[in-house]
């Protein structure tokens, strides 16, 4: 690339504002010094002074602050702020901090060592002296609108997760930027950012361990993950605002660096039992008769069908909290519910953040008088395009909002006869995302948005900045900050900035949904799917990965998706559009769809207006392959349900990749077509377009077939399965396991919970199993004692049962199976209730 190529490339990005700032070359600058550095039995505190002006986009900051925090064992807090404290700081109400114990540095798992001018600091394990992270590989820049931090790394490092992307599930470590910038990103393209935001990457080392390094911040930034020149390789930070705030993560176990960063972000939701059934969804579908109908042919199929959704086709003109009079008329729709609800079945719907702003909708009107609105500068609502046309934004910081929604859900959504009775709600649209595109739509209408405050206050935001054309400008993939979402320069309730709070948007719409819902139920566990996510949106709500469309390519891109979102943000509770939601789904593809989505947590089908039908009957093939991964799911339901609860108890990945059950096989590390479904199932799809073969990789252990129950030795090596009909799944159970199963499974989820148990032991190479199976009603938030830990163990000759027996039930196991041996599979055949203990030799 020639010179003034390159030059000219840099104006282009950094706009016309950059040219001065470009006199300041980034070698000159110098960083910080620090000094009164004060260092306690767990923490150490210093002042950062900076050493000469940087400027390279915006005014330097000073005076910073370091804070280094043990705060647990196996957890170090680094927090990097201004003196002043007024940059921005996300919100307690919107993530909480986790407590800090105050461990003493000497018997912590991660060491702080500081190195005083230029200022970096280095991260070390200190049962190795690994280095783990080293901010010396670039002076730190700390300016109004930019900050940047690059850590060293061992070369080609084995890095994941910073969602959400559609990229490698292993991150390039070449030229790779990754921009967090919460956007509507129709066909989830490659390489650019996508509907949330989480800055946590996962290190892992091999045999010297896995570690996590969370930076706590909602801002507009670029990862930059790359080599030098010279070949040294780094990830760079580079934000438009914020803070420093890490949170290092010390593993050294894989699945315990997930459970570290659960305990920063807060523990997932557990979910209800009945979301674990197979979902149906299409937008389009243009009548209540219609959908009806949808119930009626699964039913014909005999395919299981447990929650049925709406998609803004219920509404009128698309308004929240109303229905079409004519095709989807309220008491239609209360007896589409009612007989859902007589079967078992239930029915969730989309609600969008864009409220008409029609003066006289009620739900407006309400809002209005709630203040629960963002605010342009003349005082009148900011206004933008969603579904309903014009529409008004709530502000999740105003003090009315929530009394609002909650009002407008507790009504509209009434569980006595005048309402439509929901049993879950979806939040959509939620980035936010804003069809007017620039700053005119509205027919060119101003509609400036309120001058900032002069004097926001402490951790609110610094002043005079400019929010709408920051210097630095991130590659977001719709262009500017303010495009295709509220304008940055927004002034919340609260007096922060969207500018600083735009990623917080829908974790902050699902969080206030999961309240109403609770409100609405009380005591009954809420169930909301959200589109955008930031950081610990898993504490309140379940995620589905987007609208992409229904291509062998994006069958694959669910595997990448699950494997970061379920073993490294903290959100077991996630999915695909089974079939993809936009083109034609074709048949062979929504066949091996089908039985993958059967094999994840959340497993809905869904499709745009645009696309073909594609429910599971429309196909012989692809209702084949639906009743027979759903039978199988529904027979490991209250397997998956107990992977919901580790996940919700302690940060347990609900999914995760085979690097975590085998660290030390680098073969494992770049695996991004197989995963393993809680500990003891590893599902290999068939992945190529069309085939019907698949190449796997098999660790070195004992495996089962989990159809046939054949033992198969894997070497460590990949093997070829040929012949793999269109509705199949390869699945095998991993050597060392006890999988609790239902005997039969059933239409419903609530059927499924009346069957008997089977419980199958795969003993491992050692000769040895372990399982467990967790038990409860499946919808109360607060169980109190009534559940059930029933831990299974096989010593090769004997089989036990013992734990915690609290929920009471009919069920019994009716039969324990050892697989292996020469014989076959040996069955002992009970009953054994689940009220207590139980043992024998076989
Ligand atoms: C940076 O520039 C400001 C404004 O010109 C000046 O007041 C300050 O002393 C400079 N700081 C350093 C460390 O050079
Ligand atoms: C840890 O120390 C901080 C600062 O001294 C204190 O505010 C906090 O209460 C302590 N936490 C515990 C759990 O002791
Ligand atoms: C990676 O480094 C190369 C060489 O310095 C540079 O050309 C490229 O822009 C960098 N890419 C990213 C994403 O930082
Ligand atoms: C339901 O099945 C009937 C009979 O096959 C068919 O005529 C109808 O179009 C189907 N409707 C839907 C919505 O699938
Ligand atoms: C729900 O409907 C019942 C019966 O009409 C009514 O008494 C109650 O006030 C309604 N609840 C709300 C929150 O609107
Ligand atoms: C926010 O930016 C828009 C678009 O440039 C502008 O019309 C409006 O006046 C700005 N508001 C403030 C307070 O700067
Ligand atoms: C219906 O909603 C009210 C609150 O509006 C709540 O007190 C009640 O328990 C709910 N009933 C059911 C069956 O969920
Ligand atoms: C589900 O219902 C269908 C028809 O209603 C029936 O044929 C099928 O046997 C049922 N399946 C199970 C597992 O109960
Ligand atoms: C479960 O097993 C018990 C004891 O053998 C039996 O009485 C009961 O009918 C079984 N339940 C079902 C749903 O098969
Ligand atoms: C991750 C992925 O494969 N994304 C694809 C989604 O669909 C668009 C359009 O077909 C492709 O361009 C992306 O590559």
């Amino acid at each position: 690339m020639s010179l003034s190529l390159h030059v000219l490339t840099l104006l282009a990005v950094l706009g016309t504002t950059a040219v001065q700032v470009l006199a300041a070359p980034l070698a000159q600058c110098a960083g910080y010094q620090a000094t009164n550095v004060l260092q306690g039995d767990s923490y150490l505190v210093a002042d950062l002074a900076l050493a000469s002006n940087c400027s390279l986009y915006s005014q330097d900051i000073p005076n910073l602050r370091l804070l280094v925090e043990y705060q647990t064992e196996t957890r170090l807090h680094v927090l990097i702020e201004d003196a002043d404290r007024n940059v921005f700081q996300v919100q307690e109400r919107v993530l909480p901090r986790p407590s800090n114990q105050n461990v003493s540095a000497a018997s912590a798992a991660l060491r702080f060592n500081l190195v005083k001018s230029p200022f970096s600091f280095q991260v070390t394990r200190a049962s190795t002296g690994e280095v783990l992270f080293d901010t010396s590989a670039a002076p730190l820049i700390f300016e109004w609108q930019y900050v940047r931090l690059r850590t060293r790394l061992p070369k080609n490092a084995n890095l994941y997760g910073l969602g959400e992307h559609s990229d490698d599930f292993r991150l390039p470590t070449t030229n790779y930027r990754r921009t967090f910038w919460n956007a509507e990103s129709p066909f989830i393209p490659p390489g650019q950012n996508l509907y949330g935001s989480h800055p946590v990457y996962f290190d892992h080392r091999g045999q010297a361990g896995t570690h996590g390094v969370f930076l706590l911040s909602a801002s507009g930034m670029d990862i930059n993950i790359n080599q030098t020149d010279a070949g040294d390789q780094y990830l760079e930070y580079n934000t438009i605002g914020g803070v420093l705030d890490f949170y290092f993560l010390a593993g050294p176990e894989p699945a315990a660096v997930s459970k570290q960063y659960a305990q920063v972000v807060g523990l997932p939701a557990m979910v209800p039992y009945w979301t674990l059934g197979f979902q149906q969804c299409k937008y389009g579908w243009p009548n209540v008769e219609h959908v009806a109908q949808v119930v009626a042919n699964y039913s014909a199929a005999a395919i299981p069908l447990e929650v049925l959704w709406g998609d803004i086709d219920y509404m009128n003109a698309h308004e929240d909290f109303s229905v079409d009079p004519t095709n989807f008329p309220l008491p239609k729709m209360q007896s589409l519910v009612a007989s859902l609800h007589a079967n078992s079945q239930r029915y969730v719907v989309i609600l969008d953040p864009g409220i008409h702003y029609r003066p006289d909708y009620a739900t407006f009107q309400r809002g209005a008088q709630h203040s629960a609105f963002l605010k342009a500068a003349d005082g009148s609502w900011y206004r933008g395009l969603q579904w309903a046309g014009e529409v008004v934004w709530p502000d999740w910081l105003a003090a009315g909002t929530q009394d609002w929604w909650t009002d407008e859900i507790l009504a509209f959504f009434n569980n006595s006869t005048t309402g439509l009775d929901v049993d879950g709600l979806w939040t959509d649209m939620d980035e936010a995302s804003n069809m007017c595109g620039d700053t005119t739509c509205l027919n060119g209408s101003p509609n400036p948005a309120q001058s900032p405050p002069s004097n926001p206050g402490p951790l609110k935001g610094l002043p005079d900045r400019d929010l709408f054309h920051p210097s630095y400008r991130i590659a977001n993939h719709r262009g500017d900050i303010s495009a295709s979402t509220l304008y940055t320069n927004i002034t919340n309730a609260d007096l922060t900035s969207q500018y600083d709070t735009h990623n917080l948007y829908g974790t902050m719409m699902a969080s206030a949904t999961y309240t109403a819902l609770l409100a609405r139920r009380p005591g009954i566990r809420p169930f909301v799917l959200t589109r955008s996510t930031f950081a610990g949106t898993g504490r309140r709500a379940a995620h589905w990965f987007g609208d992409n469309a229904s291509t062998w390519a994006d069958y694959r891109a669910t595997i990448r998706q699950l494997l970061a979102f379920a073993s490294m943000h903290a959100m077991p509770m996630v999915g695909s559009d089974v079939c993809g939601f936009n083109g034609a789904a074709q048949e062979h593809m929504c066949a091996r769809w089908a039985a993958l989505g059967a094999f994840q947590p959340f497993f809905r089908n869904h499709a745009d207006i645009s696309a073909p039908s594609q429910e599971l009957y429309r196909w012989p093939v692809v209702a084949a392959a639906a009743r027979k991964s759903i039978d199988a799911r529904y027979r490991l339901l209250d397997y998956l349900y107990t992977a919901m609860r580790c996940a919700a108890r302690d940060g347990s990945p609900s999914a995760k990749p085979l690097w975590f059950v085998y660290p030390g096989d680098v073969d494992t590390y770049a695996v991004q077509t197989q995963w393993m479904l809680g500990d003891a199932l590893l599902v290999s799809p068939v992945v190529d377009d069309d085939a019907q073969s698949v190449r796997l990789y098999l660790p070195d252990d004992l495996w089962y077939d989990f159809w046939t129950w054949e033992a198969v030795r894997g070497t460590g090596g990949s093997v070829t399965v040929d012949g793999v009909p269109w509705t199949d799944i390869p699945v095998h159970i991993r050597g060392g396991s006890i999988v609790p199963m239902r005997v039969r499974s059933a239409n419903t989820t609530a059927l499924v919970r009346r069957e008997n148990f089977t419980v199958v032991v795969a003993p491992g190479v050692d000769g040895t199993a372990r399982g467990v199976l967790y038990l409860d009603d499946g919808e109360s938030v607060d169980v109190g004692d009534a559940w059930s830990e029933i831990g299974f163990s096989w010593d090769g000759a004997r089989f036990d049962a013992g734990g915690v027996f609290g929920y009471r039930t009919d069920v019994v196991v009716e039969s324990v199976v050892v697989l292996g041996g020469s014989g076959g599979p040996r069955t002992k055949t009970g009953p054994w209730g689940l009220g207590g203990e139980f043992g024998f030799v076989f």
